[in-house]
């Protein structure tokens, strides 16, 4: 296998998460009593809309992307989560706020090695109100934070990737 000396190609990629905090009868129903989020984690193309949840096309990054692990915090059972296959996301329920870690793995025929990105897992709006002395600013009550409605957290990055094996660089391109 040949690599391309000298060329560097990059894919634009955003990865983040949105959170709900759960109405009244989803916090029934949730088997763990002290949850109160729903979030869901994802790694998609920038070249769609954060919240897109379209499979195929322009956010399908499965021709270069194998595998997406996604480290939860340890109070999670397995916290270790692999997803093998278009969309790169996980939902799961919670009630706090934590860094996560993302590793991306690349197709078998790249060749390349797997990458780390990390992210804080956000759940409580940001505030937009000055703070109030003797409460916390960042954590508004559950009906509050249930009108501000979604959060979101989206970080951009571009996956570069150096003197690729021509054979990865054509299966880049031809997308
Ligand atoms: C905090 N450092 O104290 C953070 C830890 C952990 C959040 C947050 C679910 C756990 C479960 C969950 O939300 N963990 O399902 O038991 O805020």
């Amino acid at each position: 296998r040949v690599r391309v000396r000298g060329v560097t190609i990059h894919r634009p990629v955003i990865y983040g998460n949105t959170a709900t905090v759960l109405s009244p009868a989803e916090r029934e129903t949730c088997p763990f009593p002290d949850h109160t989020h729903r979030w869901t984690l994802a790694v998609r193309s920038a070249a769609s809309a954060p919240d897109s949840d379209i499979v195929g096309g322009a956010d399908d990054l499965s021709y270069f992307i194998k595998r997406v692990t996604f480290k939860l915090h340890d109070t999670y059972a397995n916290p270790t989560r692999n997803i093998d296959k278009p969309p790169f996301e996980l939902s799961e329920t919670g009630w706090g706020e934590f860094e996560i870690q993302i590793r991306i793995h690349f197709v078998a025929e790249s060749g390349e090695k797997p990458i780390t990105l990390y992210h804080h897992l956000k759940l409580h709006p940001w505030s937009l109100t000055f703070p109030t002395p003797g409460t916390d600013p960042e954590i508004p009550s559950p009906e509050n934070a249930a009108k501000m409605g979604p959060v979101h957290s989206w970080q951009y990055d571009e996956i570069v990737f150096s003197d690729p094996f021509q054979s990865f660089l054509n299966l880049l391109t031809a997308y």
